[in-house]
């Protein structure tokens, strides 16, 4: 009614889901509750995160991941919790972890058609100061008749069915989006338990003069990535110079950048010529939010983000990506 402003049409991300699955005739539900043991999951995480300086859960776990980071006792559960949820939703054949050298085959999961990628933690190097960190996924439907294997999983961002994130921050913030759909952002709610849209249809500006990048990498930088980032510091026209910002955070980079606008980057370097951060789980899920939102998101060979095909799991790229005004000035500095 009109004589109260509380708003009792609450769409939570499982009504949203539920209204998505009825929309595909086609839908089994699978995904639904394979999305349904994903938000468990992060609301297992979030709820750790938040507590890790009360419950002795911050430094060290005393071992090194897949690629070589030292791990934190949350990087540790965070990936116990993920793995476990998608162990016991039934839908998922195979799980790769930044956490996890191998792939881990759920085999006694017959029936299940869904193929995840997920950095857990990502950004864990922020957690003791209490810095946003997030978790970020993908996920790849098996190819017909397979029941799971790594060729499943190594297949380019063009064939995602689904990816997104969800930054531990000052709240927690769930952004999902779906294969040619749109991107919708949800908040929990602590109290209700629940994700709530928050963000329906989110589109990213079409530019916005704020870079988000690891100066201290300049050094290393080449020729043109060195020449881009001047000219966003030293505008030749009469132009203001961009703002710089960067958390170090990947999730917490990429969604200010989803949000404001600008450009977020990871280039590849003479110190890293493959770039730091990971195809599967980081770069291409980011893409796809990206560029279901209006932006776009490259590499350092100016190519879509989503059409590079990792080589391996643990696979690494550079990336650009953020506005679509933003992304083409990269363009034009890499001809
Ligand atoms: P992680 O997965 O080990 O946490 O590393 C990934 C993180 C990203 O979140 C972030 O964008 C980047 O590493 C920051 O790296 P750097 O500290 O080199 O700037
Ligand atoms: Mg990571």
């Amino acid at each position: 009614s009109e004589s109260t402003s509380v708003n009792t049409n609450i769409v939570t991300l499982t009504r949203f889901l539920t209204e998505e699955q009825t929309k595909h005739r086609e839908a089994t539900g699978d995904f639904t509750l394979l999305c349904h043991a994903l938000q468990f999951s992060f609301k297992a995480i979030s709820y750790y995160i938040r507590r890790a300086t009360l419950v002795n859960l911050t430094g060290l776990a005393g071992q090194s991941n897949a690629t070589g980071d030292d791990q934190k006792k949350l990087d540790v559960i965070g990936n116990d919790l993920f793995i476990s949820a998608m162990r016991s939703s039934g839908k998922c054949a195979l799980l790769v972890s930044e956490e996890e050298e191998e792939i881990i085959y759920f085999k006694d999961q017959t029936g299940a058609r869904y193929a995840v990628a997920c950095d857990p933690i990502d950004g864990s190097s922020n957690l003791d100061a209490g810095v946003s960190v997030g978790t970020i996924f993908g996920i790849h439907k098996l190819a017909d008749g397979s029941s799971g294997t790594k060729e499943d999983i190594l297949r380019p961002g063009t064939e995602l069915l689904a990816a997104g994130f969800t930054m531990y921050g000052a709240s927690a913030q769930l952004v999902i989006t779906m294969k040619g759909g749109t991107v919708n952002g949800f908040t929990l709610d602590n109290s209700f338990g629940e994700f709530i849209l928050t963000h329906p249809d989110m589109k990213i500006p079409k530019k916005r003069a704020i870079y988000s990048v690891n100066e201290g990498n300049s050094l290393y930088w080449e020729e043109n990535t060195k020449a881009y980032f001047n000219s966003l510091k030293h505008p030749q026209e009469s132009g203001k110079p961009y703002s710089a910002r960067y958390i170090g955070s990947m999730v917490a980079d990429a969604y200010r950048t989803l949000l404001y606008g600008g450009i977020f980057a990871y280039p590849a370097d003479k110190k890293s010529p493959k770039g730091k951060l990971r195809i599967l789980y980081e770069c291409a899920p980011m893409a796809m939010v990206f560029e279901n939102a209006g932006g776009q998101a490259i590499n350092d060979k100016m190519e879509p983000m989503l059409q590079v095909v990792p080589e391996s799991i643990h696979d690494r790229s550079g990336i650009y990506l953020g506005s679509y005004d933003e992304v083409e000035k990269v363009k034009s500095f890499h001809k």
